[in-house]
């Protein structure tokens, strides 16, 4: 047991949840890391909403625990898929990538405990007042669409900030990462690279094998002028972007080159040309394991360093 409130509030084992990636985290990774006493989380982004209807119903069949569905607020389908989760009665919303606030009473109302994304102080104040059940501080380690500032520097500034539960994400893969996080206040992380290699996760096996790969230095943040920055491993792709950048192309050229660039690496497997989105942590990254295993060493790795650290400075 690893008791926070995050936990008594999700009816969680562990104060794990796993990052929502969009094109990759389906049923069959969400009841996995539920079923090992994390919380799993379908990805909504970008998917016919009928379609994220069908893994919700398949995560069911699945697990008899808590899981999420995450919705991608720049999305396409963000206004249809935030009925679907009433009408599925999905527990937990987490969100990303805006601001969430005009549905939260509509899940709220639904009895869905409500768990935005948030990469500034500013939004999760403003989260806490709009009725969200805990936030998640993003730092810019963090791979996909991602804020500005760091993990250790956001998540405190968070903490002192809200009473609700704040959850860290962003450079956390391995126990030493989680128990840092709970010093810094939080009660709980969110994983994402780690659990891309996981057996049950059916991402590419290209991609798999570009994470384990890759080293501390090997991801990189492109978009910056769009607006929306993303950070993926280094490939061929990410040079074309960074070429682009210094020619000052026009904002369209980003977006026809980022078009179907993350399923191009997710589903097809070209690690390439794909975008192989990405936390810097990826560089820790070193082994393909079932989420059970990566769960249970996570917590093992926290409850053996917060002992360590203790008895090594405690005197
Ligand atoms: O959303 C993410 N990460 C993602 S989404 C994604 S899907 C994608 N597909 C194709 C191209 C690009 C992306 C991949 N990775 N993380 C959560 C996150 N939310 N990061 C940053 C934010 C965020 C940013 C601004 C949250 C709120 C926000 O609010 C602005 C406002 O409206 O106040």
């Amino acid at each position: 047991m690893l008791e926070t409130r995050l936990t008594k509030l999700l009816k969680i084992k562990y104060p794990i949840i796993q990052g929502a990636m969009a094109w990759i985290a389906d049923s069959s990774l969400a009841s996995s890391v539920s079923n090992a006493g994390g919380l799993g989380v379908i990805a909504g982004a970008n998917a016919p909403v009928e379609k994220v209807r069908e893994e919700i119903r398949k995560t069911k069949m699945l697990t008899d625990k808590p899981f999420a569905v995450n919705i991608m607020l720049m999305s396409e389908n963000a206004e249809e898929l935030a009925r679907v989760v009433v009408e599925e009665k999905v527990p937990v919303v987490t969100t990303g990538a805006g601001n969430p606030g005009k549905y939260i009473p509509m899940w709220k109302a639904a009895g869905i405990k409500v768990i935005p994304v948030v990469p500034s102080v500013a939004l999760a104040v403003r989260m806490e007042r709009a009725g969200a059940d805990a936030v998640i501080t993003e730092g810019t380690e963090a791979g996909g669409h991602i804020g500005e500032i760091t993990t250790l520097c956001l998540l405190p500034q968070v903490k002192d900030s809200v009473n609700i539960p704040v959850i860290a994400a962003g450079g956390i893969g391995d126990g030493r990462g989680l128990s840092a996080c709970l010093m810094l206040g939080a009660e709980g992380v969110q994983i994402g690279t780690r659990f891309l290699v996981a057996h049950e996760c059916n991402v590419h096996e290209n991609y798999k094998q570009k994470v384990i790969a890759s080293k501390d230095i090997d991801t990189s943040v492109t978009g910056r002028p769009t607006g929306h920055p993303v950070r993926s491993i280094r490939n061929k792709l990410t040079r074309r972007f960074q070429e682009l950048e210094k020619s000052c192309e026009a904002i369209e050229s980003f977006e026809e080159l980022g078009r179907g660039a993350l399923a191009r690496a997710a589903v097809q497997g070209d690690v390439e040309y794909g975008s192989v989105m990405a936390g810097q942590i990826a560089g820790l990254v070193s082994k393909e394991q079932s989420c059970r295993e990566i769960i249970d060493e996570i917590i093992q790795e926290a409850y053996r360093t917060l002992r360590e650290i203790t008895l090594k400075y405690m005197r």
